[in-house]
């Protein structure tokens, strides 16, 4: 019982109890961020779908309120389903949403404020000819939802996205409407990838080459590119890709074809679904959402009471450095939060050695890294020949020496390390002297419980010339989210240690390479608890 109280999180949003899933229409309205998400009222598992609602003004700290929306017309009986929010240039806000009809086709709805004064907005009106838009001809009743925020098309049309697939090809169908009641579909998609099957929540935005700022929905023009982001509803992750949004034809192309929507890059390479972002206007910056779903068993979530979290809102950037990804980084707001800095300065860490840092209670961190790692042994790289094949799956994760790595930190450890995460870098190199860095996450040793996930997680993150390796990781007892080289590559891991109710977790560093001393310089806060009421 201790056990599970202690998962419970300090800082991440979660309701207090019931299940959870995706993230819906966020926004920032009159002075509020408003935050809707997938919701069961009676239950720690997924069902009787309605949405959630919780405000904020700062995007940490939150207030729960009445649901705003639960099943109660036959257009949504099975759910209200996942959907997103649009402020129109009068200010007026709109929300379209999936509703799973009394015969469990998908059709999108209408909803809206039911006072567009109160800055909380805690009444909501379905509209009453509801469903807008039913599934087209050629596409299966099961395959049609969640809805985009809109953008202004030349035309000063309201336009939006909507998931779907054609036999195993994901696809984004295009819709254009003046006032969100009545729709034109477009002859084309908006992009479509062969063999990604089910395209769920599709998110579309643009980024600036040039600028720090996000940037509202609607803006296009040169120096900007636009995302086109999935959820593959077969392999369960997040996927993105950068291209070009061609907005006359409503066709949107990939950079890089060989990384395209779905079969390239990731937001993250843990735990991390159904995501979904809104530009802050406030802050003028483009934000993150997503579901963090638990990866331990259905009977323990019931005895918890509750499941799922959503990640610390993430800023979103173009990686002006690389020109090729997005860099995600969490909300600064989360700072606040932070208490007691400790610095370990220049901490030497050889070959094959543990360093246990003297940090008391380390439930809830936040941690910035910096690692060194020595430059003799980057040098004698040839002499114990190539590992260019590695990747994190495919290794013995941490405990698997190379010359290069795995080095980095064991989170949420226990004294004698019986259980630990390691959170770690590992450079490879091949025969030509080429480096290649991952960033990865080992679950394996993470909970002596039998029925919870240890994977390993990880990915490929580029570092250029000069710069030095990097890590940020925010600890908050059941879930550890992982960033690397500045945000270029992300982790996110649920973690469930057992030994918690008879020690306290502890922080090591560690360094398993075979050849190479790190050097190692850290920040370290404690992280106090969010007020979530
Ligand atoms: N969750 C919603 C759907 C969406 C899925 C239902 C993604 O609208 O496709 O709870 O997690």
């Amino acid at each position: 019982k201790k056990m599970l109280a202690w998962q419970r999180t300090g800082y991440h949003f979660q309701p207090q109890k019931n299940w959870m899933n995706d993230p819906n229409g966020p926004l920032f309205y009159k002075g509020w961020y408003h935050f809707f998400y997938q919701y069961n009222p009676s239950g720690a598992v997924w069902g009787n779908i309605s949405w959630g609602h919780a405000v904020s003004k700062d995007l940490i700290n939150w207030r729960h309120l009445p649901l705003a929306m639960v099943p109660d017309q036959w257009y949504d009986i099975n759910g209200v389903w996942t959907g997103s929010a649009t402020i129109l240039q009068d200010g007026q806000l709109v929300m379209l949403y999936t509703g799973s009809t009394n015969t469990s086709v998908q059709v999108q709805n209408l909803a809206y404020p039911a006072d567009q004064s109160d800055p909380l907005l805690i009444n909501w009106v379905k509209y009453s000819a509801n469903p807008v838009l039913v599934p087209p001809p050629g596409i299966m009743d099961h395959d049609f939802r969640d809805p985009t925020t809109a953008w202004l098309t030349p035309e000063r049309k309201w336009r939006i996205i909507i998931g779907s697939k054609i036999n195993k090809t994901g696809i984004s169908l295009v819709y254009d409407t003046m006032d969100f009641k009545t729709y034109e579909m477009l002859d084309g998609v908006l992009h479509a990838v062969p063999e990604t099957g089910m395209w769920e929540c599709v998110d579309f935005y643009p980024v600036s080459e040039v600028e720090n700022e996000g940037m509202d929905t609607s803006v296009n023009g040169p120096k900007v590119k636009h995302v086109v982001k999935t959820s593959l509803d077969d392999d369960r992750n997040d996927y993105y890709a950068l291209g070009t949004y061609d907005s006359e034809a409503g066709i949107w192309t990939p950079d890089d074809p060989s990384i395209d929507v779905g079969i390239g890059l990731r937001y993250d390479y843990g735990i991390f679904y159904a995501s979904k972002t809104f530009y802050d206007k406030k802050l003028r910056r483009r934000i993150l959402w997503s579901w963090i779903k638990e990866t331990d068993s259905e009977k323990s979530d019931i005895q918890k009471g509750w499941a799922s979290l959503q990640a610390v809102p993430r800023t979103i950037v173009f990686d002006m450095k690389t020109g090729s990804n997005i860099l995600q980084w969490p909300v600064k707001e989360v700072e606040r939060l932070r208490r007691n800095r400790i610095v370990f300065d220049k901490v030497e860490v050889t070959a094959g050695s543990v360093v246990p840092l003297d940090v008391v209670s380390t439930s809830q961190l936040d941690i910035v890294a910096e690692f060194k790692v020595d430059e003799e042994a980057l040098k004698r790289m040839n002499v114990n020949g190539s590992d260019s094949s590695y990747s994190c799956q495919k290794s013995g994760g941490a405990a698997e020496r190379g010359a290069l790595g795995p080095f980095g930190l064991l989170v949420l450890a226990s004294k004698h390390l019986i259980e630990q995460t390691p959170i770690y870098f590992y450079i490879s190199k091949d025969t030509k002297g080429n480096f290649k860095t991952f960033f990865c996450a080992d679950h394996s040793r993470s909970s002596q419980a039998n029925d919870v996930d240890k994977e390993i997680y990880g990915s490929t993150v580029p570092v250029l010339k000069d710069e030095t390796l990097s890590m940020r990781i925010l600890v908050d007892r059941s879930i550890v989210e992982s960033f690397g080289q500045g945000g270029r590559s992300c982790i996110t891991s649920r973690v469930y240690p057992t030994r918690v109710a008879c020690e306290d977790v502890k922080i090591f560093l560690f360094n398993n390479a075979t050849d190479a001393r790190i050097t190692a310089s850290l920040q370290i806060w404690q992280m106090s608890s969010a007020s979530i009421q």
